[in-house]
């Protein structure tokens, strides 16, 4: 496939202003009807529709079939080679077949059901279209279908009509979305489902009807979604002072599903993953993951719908921004301090690896092969970071003027980046030029900080430096305008005051770094301070402090911001681990110094602190963690060995004081996904985890316990986690029991599939070659994959990178297999090869090795190929 640019962007040569669809549904064989009022911007213009998959039945222009010489028709691309050059009717009937639709792209059968999806290019698989999100229609849907097979009909908008059809066992319905849209929003869904209905009255008095549709049976599971629909409703009317617009809004739980859920105008469509919990099924960290993306969709009804993207390279413009959206909305339902260190965690292990492997990119990419591909954690989640350092640059005002501004201009268009920060330019009179940077340059910023305290003069100067690092195709940066929250804190713990900040660059509690170096003076200083830099993780950038371990262990007992204390225990315990690493590999004894750990204890049990805070602290890094800090020659042996030393030092020191915090805190009471509640279970969970790492059997036992009397889902799995991630004999029977407890339950059954792969014992391996073949894996379900095949590839360290390769090759072939049907969940599971350059050279090899015959393969999919070509580049 050809590379898209951005530089490239073309307007297209003819609109459509409105689109009439009829679906006669059929599993194997749907006739597609569409009516397009054409246009053209560019009369004489050949026009030129994409296709994928699509059979062409019929043709004609303004009601008169055109001869096959008019046009030229591949399931690729229909082009019509002279149209008219007035405004005119185009219809083509297609046929398409949704049963033989394995990509889950378009149309097709999940459960028996039909659904589409859409994004990014979905929608040229039902018919020949322009489909790009620039053209913007407004669509009436006709779908009919059997009656007994699919008693529920919807599509965008407001239903209009509908009915059965005389003398047939079919029904229809009508469905019309007034509010122009590109074609990826569109969504169509028809089968035999459950409803859970309710209302909701916005802002202006108005009632919209509130459905969601799930499996017969499942209805009770949908109650926590709704009402977070209704919580993220009315937080976007009054935090942005948006409205929802038509009469319903829909959601539609599904079980086959590339991603997440999608934000269709007016019907949503979830993975049921995020529609479905009840205690028993759902863990809290479940609860919290359904409210985010229920609100992450329901907020893109402004942020993507009412205004979309000019074209794919803009995406950042609606995700970056939703999800900043959605992570405002979960910090203000649940703790704000909690909530940050969770998105970093998310940010520090999903996208700065991605940002210094061979995928890295911008969070505007200029260039892609295949779309699919750039639904990435720099897209989302460092595009989130981007707007929220926007929002710090501009403060809370400032801000909010920019959103009422974008909305005013933008609404009902498809913009760009430059129309999105011209808003916020406008709105507050500053100049963004720098700050747009963060949208072209790929990297992620390292910043150092350099203090020095004069006692004479009262002062204390610090320089920071910053630099980027090359990433492909951008081999030199220019410095960024990275705002950098600070304090300076005070032998007893509080913030010293300053008298004045010289040296450019300070505004309040923000350090404005916008040079490579720059070095601020404070005056009127009392007492040498140790600084507290990038409070609440203001920038996505790395720090190096170069503050000594007294000096970050006074931080982690005292800092006044709550990331900085929960960041400066991860610095702690990093650097530990890298310097233990370096012994396990080296044969030397344990170089572990107990002051940390006894630290770890105090904070853990300082009932003046947020249980769910506490239990944040008690997370010690992981593998993944450990390898993304070393960076190089990373030997993933030596970490899990050098954890393991860690681990037993912690259950040896401090196990009998987190065993007695785990009974006391551990009991929470009948269960509610309140975030206090599950902040409770958290800290019971995380201490109980530090417990086993002697694997004393009085420590298993009281696991054994608790995964045998637990009354939740969040506690049952805590437990199994700590059995099964440890490798203890006693996960064997906890497995099976847990297994059968969710026979009949998927989602269960996904967990129990994910911790069967993260056994970090030699046996794994063939213990999920195994599950592939089992009843309750399926190779056409993306959950089950990823469960599986996901949790193996990512989050067993030691047994994917096993020496021998073994890991590796399987996995390729997997992927290899996979690719045939399902090319978007095969490239995005290939992504765990993202950090194989880090590898010690024996592994590294090993995977070049995989990588170059996943390659070889002359069939592979443009959305698997475009990854192995990057990831080897
Ligand atoms: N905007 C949605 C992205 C999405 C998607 C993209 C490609 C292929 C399948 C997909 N399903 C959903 C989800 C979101 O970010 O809200
Ligand atoms: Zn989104």
């Amino acid at each position: 496939t050809t590379p898209v640019r951005l530089s490239d962007y073309r307007a297209p040569d003819y609109a459509i202003d409105t689109v009439s669809l009829d679906f006669s549904l059929a599993p194997t064989a749907t006739q597609v009807t569409a009516q397009l009022a054409m246009r053209p911007n560019t009369p004489g213009a050949p026009l030129v529709l994409d296709g994928d998959e699509v059979k062409l039945i019929a043709i004609s222009i303004n009601e008169e079939y055109i001869p096959s010489s008019a046009y030229e028709a591949t399931p690729q691309q229909l082009t019509i080679k002279a149209p008219p050059r007035e405004p005119f009717t185009l219809e083509i009937v297609t046929e398409i077949n949704p049963k033989a639709n394995t990509k889950l792209m378009g149309l097709y059968l999940s459960n028996g059901n039909y659904c589409t999806q859409c994004e990014a290019e979905g929608f040229r698989r039902i018919t020949y279209f322009l489909d790009r999100p620039d053209v913007l229609a407004v669509y009436t849907t006709r779908i009919e279908a059997s009656k007994a097979a699919a008693p529920v009909l919807l599509s965008n908008g407001n239903r209009i009509d509908g009915g059965d059809i005389p003398g047939t066992t079919r029904h229809f319905a009508v469905w019309h979305d007034p509010f122009p849209k590109p074609s990826y929003l569109f969504a169509a869904v028809a089968g035999d489902l459950g409803l859970v209905e309710d209302s909701f009255t916005t802002m202006s008095g108005r009632e919209v009807a509130l459905h969601i549709y799930c499996e017969h049976g499942k209805e009770a599971r949908c109650a926590y979604a709704m009402d977070a629909l209704k919580r993220s409703m009315r937080w976007d009317e009054t935090a942005f002072g948006r409205e929802y617009d038509l009469d319903i809004f829909m959601i539609v739980a599904v079980s086959d599903f590339n991603m997440g859920a999608m934000e269709n105008k007016g019907l949503n469509v979830f993975n049921d993953k995020y529609v479905l919990a009840d205690p028993d099924i759902a863990t809290d960290a479940d609860y919290a993951g359904i409210e985010t993306v229920i609100a992450h969709e329901y907020f893109h009804n402004w942020t993507g719908d009412r205004i979309t993207c000019r074209d794919w390279f803009q995406l950042c413009l609606k995700e970056g921004l939703t999800v900043f959206r959605d992570q405002e909305f979960s910090s203000d339902e649940r703790s704000r301090g909690v909530k940050r260190i969770a998105d970093v965690r998310t940010l520090l292990a999903r996208q700065f690896p991605e940002d210094a492997g061979p995928l890295a990119h911008p969070v505007r990419p200029e260039v892609y092969s295949e779309i699919n591909n750039f639904y990435t954690a720099t897209v989302y989640d460092k595009g989130a970071e981007v707007i929220r350092m926007l929002k710090a640059i501009l403060g809370e005002d400032g801000f909010r003027a920019g959103m009422d501004l974008y909305f005013e201009r933008h609404d009902g268009q498809a913009v760009t980046i430059e129309d999105f920060l011209a808003s916020f330019a406008d709105a507050t009179g500053k100049d963004l030029s720098q700050f747009k940077l963060w949208y072209s340059q790929a990297g992620t910023p390292e910043v150092t900080a350099e203090g020095r305290y004069d006692a004479r003069r009262q002062t204390y100067s610090l320089s920071l430096k910053q630099s980027i690092p090359p990433t492909p195709g951008q081999q030199t940066k220019s410095p960024m305008h990275i705002p950098v929250r600070f304090g300076l804190v005070g032998p007893n713990g509080a913030d010293l005051a300053f008298t004045s900040a010289t040296g450019g660059g300070v505004e309040d509690d923000v350090i404005h770094l916008t040079e490579a170096a720059q070095t601020i003076v404070f005056e009127g200083v009392s007492a040498p301070p140790v600084p507290s830099l990038l409070r609440g993780f203001s920038a996505p950038v790395k720090i190096a402090t170069g503050l000594s371990q007294t000096d970050q262990l006074f931080l982690l007992r005292t800092d006044a911001d709550a990331f900085n204390r929960w960041r400066a225990s991860q610095q702690i315990a990093i650097q530990t681990l890298i310097a233990e690493t370096a012994a396990v590999r080296s044969g030397a004894q344990s170089k572990l110094d107990p002051a940390f750990v006894d630290a770890l204890a105090e904070v853990a049990e300082d009932d003046s602190l947020e249980p769910a805070f506490r239990a944040q602290i008690l997370q010690l890094p992981g593998e993944a963690d450990i390898a993304r800090e070393i960076g190089h020659d990373v030997d993933p042996a030596a970490i899990a060995g050098a954890r393991k030393r860690l681990m037993a030092m912690v259950a040896s020191r401090i196990g009998k004081r987190l065993a007695e915090l785990a009974e006391r805190t551990g009991n929470v009471g009948d269960y509610s996904p309140d975030a206090a509640s599950a902040g409770r279970r958290a800290l019971a969970n995380a201490a109980l985890a530090l417990t086993v790492g002697q694997a004393a059997p009085e420590a298993i036992g009281r696991v054994v316990a608790r995964f045998e009397s637990a009354d939740n889902m969040t506690d049952r799995l805590a437990a199994l986690s700590i059995l099964a991630s440890n490798g203890f004999e006693e996960r064997i029977a906890a497995l099976e029991t847990f297994q059968d407890r969710y026979r009949d339950d998927p989602l269960g059954l996904d967990k129990w599939l994910m911790l069967e792969a993260v056994v970090p014992l030699e046996t794994t391996l063939d213990r999920v070659k195994a599950l592939t073949t089992h009843p309750a894996f399926s190779l056409t379900n993306p959950n089950r994959i990823r469960a599986l095949i996901g949790g193996f590839a990512g989050s067993n360290q030691t047994q994917f990178n096993r020496p021998d390769g073994a890991g590796y090759d399987f996995f390729a072939d997997f992927v290899l297999d996979l690719d045939k049907r399902n090319p978007q969940t095969a490239a995005r599971l290939l992504v765990s090869f993202r950090s194989w350059k880090a590898l010690e050279a024996g592994r590294r090899a090993l995977a070049e090795k995989a990588l170059r015959r996943i390659a070889a393969s002359d069939s592979l999919s443009s959305d698997t190929r475009d990854i192995v070509t990057r990831t080897l580049a």
